[in-house]
């Protein structure tokens, strides 16, 4: 008897180690050791990019911590009374977070230029540039309308490797597809803080730890339901689209199984999408055919990720990846998600141009 109960202590105890030794492990399996996992590789490229993740990890404690806490502090919250290059008002919260990716990459040798949607021209760090080689694209906070009520927002960002030495400091190297995006993903805030990456090696979540203040693995190789019944969209803008796109949200409308949601910010509802299967769609309209979401800190971001995961993003006609923008804040429509339903948004669509 003894015997078999020494042997129950001695597998639980084993057990009990393995799972401290797992979790252990999984505590300190953090971005920047992620990354050079993926890449299986210590050479300077790699540490580059676990560098330039584990600042873009900062930048998401730094806006976490402001937005937790943001109904306390002083000016916070609010309009600023400026309209950005988007035409846009500016919330204060825009310029906090766009100066906090700013800030976190001076002094860092990796990034010499920062394009913001928040920032008409590229913001460059002189100190960088002589050898930084690459560029941050970012939405610093997506989905801003959301602050002040609480709700979730996040920052979208893409890395691409700067070509040439941009002597004019228009930037054109970037003006090329989403296929140049070396790295990609958005961080959500929310009752957790998430952070989603991918280096073309598959999609991984991250979750922060404010015990620790750390991000740490909580989802790896993240694939997306090839289809799902969500579908995610303002239909309060119905009456201004094409009637090939009304067709297809009465679609989605009518056909059973499939519900709505829409929160306002694209990166809690690609999330929510990208765990649950389903689409999402910002067209455009008459008045404005390429939509509103920007194309280079935006879509191509969500779409490199996306089809990472195994999802489809296009503009309803062609893959968002090979959109090659004229300017650095264009626009594009943009439908994103599970390979079904983007599939059938673009055969509605091809149907009624036909
Ligand atoms: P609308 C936020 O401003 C944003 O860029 C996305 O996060 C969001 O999906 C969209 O605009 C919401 O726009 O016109 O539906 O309010």
């Amino acid at each position: 008897m003894a015997d078999s109960v020494d042997a129950g202590v001695a597998s639980a105890v084993g057990r009990y180690v393995v799972t401290q030794e797992r979790s252990l492990d999984r505590d300190c399996t953090t971005l920047g050791r992620h990354v050079l996992q993926q890449l299986q590789s210590f050479g300077s490229d790699a540490q580059d990019l676990s560098a330039l993740m584990n600042r873009i990890a900062l930048a998401g404690k730094l806006i976490a911590r402001h937005l937790n806490r943001s109904g306390l502090v002083d000016d916070a919250l609010g309009f600023t009374g400026a309209t950005n290059v988007q035409g846009e008002a500016v919330k204060k919260m825009d310029i906090y977070a766009n100066d906090v990716f700013i800030s976190v990459f001076k002094q860092s040798g990796l990034v010499c230029r920062l394009a913001s949607e928040e920032m008409e021209r590229p913001y460059y760090i002189p100190e960088n540039c002589p050898i930084g080689r690459y560029t941050l694209l970012y939405d610093p906070i997506d989905g801003s309308s959301n602050i002040d009520i609480d709700l979730n927002v996040g920052s979208i960002f893409a890395i691409r490797q700067q070509e040439g030495n941009d002597e004019t400091g228009e930037a054109v190297d970037l003006l090329q597809a989403g296929h140049k995006q070396l790295a990609a993903g958005y961080i959500l805030y929310g009752p957790s803080t998430v952070l989603v990456y991918s280096i073309g090696r598959g999609v991984h979540a991250f979750t922060l730890d404010p015990s620790l203040g750390e991000f740490i693995l909580s989802h790896e190789n993240l694939k997306i339901p090839s289809s799902g019944k969500l579908y995610s969209v303002n239909e309060g803008n119905f009456g201004q689209w094409e009637p090939a796109m009304q067709a297809c949200v009465q679609y989605f409308r009518e056909t059973g199984g499939y519900s709505s949601r829409y929160s306002g910010a694209l990166v809690a509802d690609l999330h929510r999408i990208l765990f649950q299967g389903g689409v999402f769609l910002y067209p455009g309209t008459q008045a404005k055919p390429q939509g509103k979401l920007r194309l280079l800190y935006e879509a191509a971001p969500l779409a490199f990720l996306m089809e990472q995961a195994g999802g489809l993003a296009s503009d309803g006609r062609q893959p968002i990846m090979d959109i090659v923008p004229e300017k650095i804040h264009a626009r594009s429509p943009l439908v994103i998600g599970s390979s079904e339903e983007v599939r059938r948004v673009e055969s509605l669509l091809q149907r009624g141009s036909d």
